[in-house]
């Protein structure tokens, strides 16, 4: 077979439906990955504009452009939109474009699920933008303070559009990380071991663990606050033994990683690209790495630097303060091995390179202010005042914007295939970068000079005025820049010449493919020897399009791709991925319904869009997997592999553990929020602490008896080839007897009397509905055992149902533990 009937035979298996219905039912890695940066791009235009509605108001004193409500819903849309509409996303679509290509392989695991989050995404925020065109936005600074937010301070829907929308835009990018954790660990070019994988993607398995363990605090603080909103559960309200600032905790818990989650992306692109501008290689690979993850790791250590306002105590205060300046070690690491990449390399002043060069600036002095805003005595004066706004700025424009720029300029040829002539690159470079220093260097002053975030006017007299006259020309110019970007962009797309494959002589293996990049990215998957495999074999790209490497031949008409052993990258079973299908719309919609219904207080539509939920899954689950056993099957290269159905451990089992990874912290933060109010709330302790009472213990113990024996019984009868339907039918029983244990928690509890009840309430909420996950997995099991999809080496599903179980039970001990402990205490 030649290379061109290879590749129309890989096209008519891998490809999209034509035309724009292609795209709803899409669940190929280019095009997901396309349409996130697409509806990133749009929501960067839209807090674009929103900043330009903020300099404008603040361009003249006393300005009559804007009345202080209206101010109110911009600047927390400006926020709340470049931070989780435009950020996050663009760092998903960014991966899921290249991502699997850089690895070597044919696309992103769990391809439907990447298509289920990017119509969260596109839900979740068309929610938003909808509140903002109807004027009544969420108001209450992106960061959500109560009582400023809660019911008191907003008593409006404003606030709801906020909690709900955000929440369901979230879905994505948890969804999004556990893919690109379950990509970056499993599917790999065959002898691409963890020591030969590109730079980026251990910057992406970085921060894709730091969203599973950073993003679950935001979303039960949101969901504690739309239940304080909804149903008075007083979370935060000090009157009823809540706390306001468990609020601030449970947002900095996510806030402060979220910094580092934006910025470490970006580091990626610029370890990437640096090393290729400046003609050689990266210089301390292995510092990098781990710097990385170091940093990744301290992040979570200094979120308390956001709240040295609130009292905490002084001990406190002194560990967070050196914790947060200790995090330039890393940082620095990283910033060293770059100009030592430099120094031994030979740069040239490519596009991409200047926009790295700006990044080096701006980001060290937004760093260096990072420090001075860490000491604490500085932070108490300069807490809430332009100081802040253009610190972060600095650090979010220099250290996210800026390295997005180098990398979009820098794949460009990748992404379009054509050649540039149309070089209005530069002259937007240095619109932008001129402008963001005219702006945001000016502003340092304003806010030591005192002035507030967040007011809506400036008086005469103030000493402020012509700072902030120039801050807002200098806005102006930097959104001139952004346009003539997006213009050189389009055209690029639409009217320029074919060029080069890999016209910056990179090594990675996203230039092993023609550009743009087929469906299926490479028409076999070559073996790695290196980091740079394109370097050590120019000729690879012919060799791989020829078929010379593993799954050359398209016969079977299935999306085959290779699974890998983590550490040393030897393939490990064959998988074949699911082909295009309207599931993720659809449910994505169902999933909408939730949200909705909370939103418009219509609370019948939620239970009933959680049930289609599940039935949705459920279906979606069955298509999976096979009735026989296949046995070995031919890759290529006389290597015969199993299929990913027939293994114990398949790629679906690692994406249940990092999924309920991000579980386990939701329920982590929930169990930190009990024991912080129990602590430190006034009005504690509550009137009555729950009695645990005899029976309520009793079904919980023998039902976490009876789930984890239960289903450990059926995977013995399973691999025996015998009925697992005993073991299965007592798994069901015991996990009966965790969810009725839970419930008589909530019968003895009323949900709004004080902050303790409603903490139970949530409590034990999280344990029936886990109960109940599990339990109507485990139905599923007796389903698909009934419909012989298990056997004794097809045990995969088993497993994973075990893992739910599993966590339902240790969930249901942990939390009901925690419900009864203070009554035994006392
Ligand atoms: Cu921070």
């Amino acid at each position: 077979m030649n290379a061109l009937r290879r590749h129309r035979a890989l096209e008519r298996i891998w490809a999209s439906r034509p035309g724009w219905r292609g795209k709803l039912t899409t669940v190929n890695n280019n095009d997901i990955g396309l349409m996130f940066l697409s509806l990133a791009v749009t929501f960067f235009a839209v807090g674009g504009i929103l900043a330009m509605l903020i300099r404008a108001q603040l361009a003249t004193p006393r300005s009559a452009f804007m009345g202080p409500d209206v101010y109110n819903q911009v600047f927390t849309m400006h926020g709340t939109v470049m931070m989780f509409l435009f950020a996050i996303p663009l760092f998903e679509g960014l991966t899921v474009y290249l991502l699997p290509k850089m690895l070597g392989t044919r696309d992103l695991a769990f391809p439907r699920l990447s298509a289920f989050g990017f119509w969260c995404y596109a839900f979740g925020g068309s929610l938003l933008i909808v509140s903002l065109l109807a004027g009544i936005a969420p108001e209450s600074g992106w960061f959500m303070y109560p009582p400023l937010s809660s019911t008191l301070g907003s008593p409006g829907i404003n606030a709801d559009f906020w909690l709900l929308g955000i929440t369901f835009v979230e879905i994505s990018a948890i969804s999004a990380s556990v893919e690109i954790v379950v990509t970056v660990l499993l599917y790999r070019a065959p002898g691409m071991s963890l020591d030969k994988l590109p730079i980026f993607a251990w910057y992406m398995l970085v921060v894709a663990v730091m969203i599973l363990t950073g993003f679950p605090p935001l979303i039960l603080g949101s969901l504690l606050l739309e239940l304080e909103r909804a149903f008075g559960m007083p979370f935060f309200q000090a009157a009823a033994g809540g706390d306001s600032i468990l609020w601030q905790h449970l947002f900095w818990l996510f806030g402060h990683p979220e910094v580092y989650i934006i910025f470490l992306p970006a580091a990626g692109v610029v370890s990437t690209v640096l090393p290729v501008m400046a003609r050689t290689t990266l210089l301390g690979y292995g510092w990098i790495v781990a710097g990385a993850i170091t940093l990744g790791v301290m992040s979570f250590g200094i979120w308390v630097h956001h709240m040295y306002a609130t009292g905490i105590p002084h001990m406190g205060l002194a560990f967070f303060s050196a914790a947060s300046t200790l995090v330039a070690v890393p940082t620095g690491v990283q910033i060293f091995a770059w100009i030592g990449t430099l120094w031994k390399g030979r740069p040239e002043m490519h596009l991409p390179m200047l926009w790295i060069l700006a990044f080096f600036a701006t980001f060290v002095m937004g760093g260096l202010t990072g420090v001075m805003v860490a000491m604490v005595p500085f932070d108490w004066q300069s807490h809430d005042t332009y100081f802040v706004v253009a610190h972060l700025h600095y650090v979010l424009v220099g250290g996210f914007v800026f390295p997005m720029l180098a990398g979009l300029y820098y794949w460009l040829p990748h992404f379009t295939g054509r050649q540039r002539y149309f070089k209005l690159g530069k002259t937007a470079f240095w619109l932008i970068v001129l402008g963001f220093h005219g702006t945001f260097l000016l502003l340092h002053w304003a806010g030591l000079l005192g002035m507030r975030r967040r007011i809506d006017s400036i008086e005469p007299g103030s000493g402020w005025e012509l700072i902030n006259l120039l801050a807002s020309v200098g806005g102006f110019v930097m959104a001139i820049g952004f346009a003539l970007v997006l213009i050189d962009v389009g055209v690029n797309v639409a009217v320029t010449v074919r060029g080069r494959r890999n016209p910056w002589g990179a090594g990675t293996l996203e230039w092993a493919m023609p550009s743009p990049s087929p469906s299926y990215n490479l028409a076999s998957l070559p073996k790695v020897h290196s980091r740079n495999p394109l370097q050590d074999d120019p000729d690879l790209p012919v060799r791989i399009a020829r078929g010379e490497g593993y799954l050359g031949d398209p016969g079977s008409g299935l999306r085959e791709i290779l699974a890998v052993e983590i550490a040393s990258g030897r393939p490990s079973c064959l998988v074949i991925f699911p082909t295009n299908s309207a599931l993720p719309i659809v449910m994505a919609f169902v999933t909408g319904g939730i949200f909705v219904g909370m939103l418009i207080k219509i609370y019948w539509l939620v239970p009933l869009s959680v049930l289609g939920v599940a039935a949705l899954a459920a279906w979606w689950a069955w298509s999976l997997g096979n009735r026989g056993d296949l046995g070995l099957q031919p890759v290529g290269h006389g290597l015969v592999l199993l299929r990913a159905s027939e293994v114990a451990r398949p790629p679906g089992w690692w994406g249940s553990l990092f999924l309920l990874l991000a579980d386990g912290v939701f329920f982590g933060a929930l169990l930190f929020g009990y024991v912080f109010l129990w602590t430190v709330a006034p009005n504690w302790p509550p009137p009555a602490w729950l009695e645990p009472g005899l029976s309520g213990p009793l079904l919980a113990l023998g039902g976490a008896v009876l789930a984890f024996g239960g289903i450990r019984l059926a995977d013995r009868a399973i691999r025996c080839n015998a009925g697992p339907w005993l073991g299965l039918l007592l798994s069901l029983a015991g996990l009966a007897a965790l969810g009725s244990a839970a419930i008589t928690v909530l019968a003895r509890t009323t949900h709004d009397a004080h902050a303790y009840d409603a903490t139970l309430w949530v409590v034990a909420g999280y344990v029936v509905f886990h109960a109940a996950v599990a339990g109507l997995m485990t139905v599923f099991l007796v389903l698909r055992a009934g419909a012989g999809y298990l056997s004794a080496r097809r045990i995969g599903e088993a497993r994973i149902v075990r893992l739910w179980i599993d966590y339902a039970v240790a969930a249901a001990v942990l939390g009901l533990g925690a419900a009864w402990l203070p009554e035994v205490l006392t």
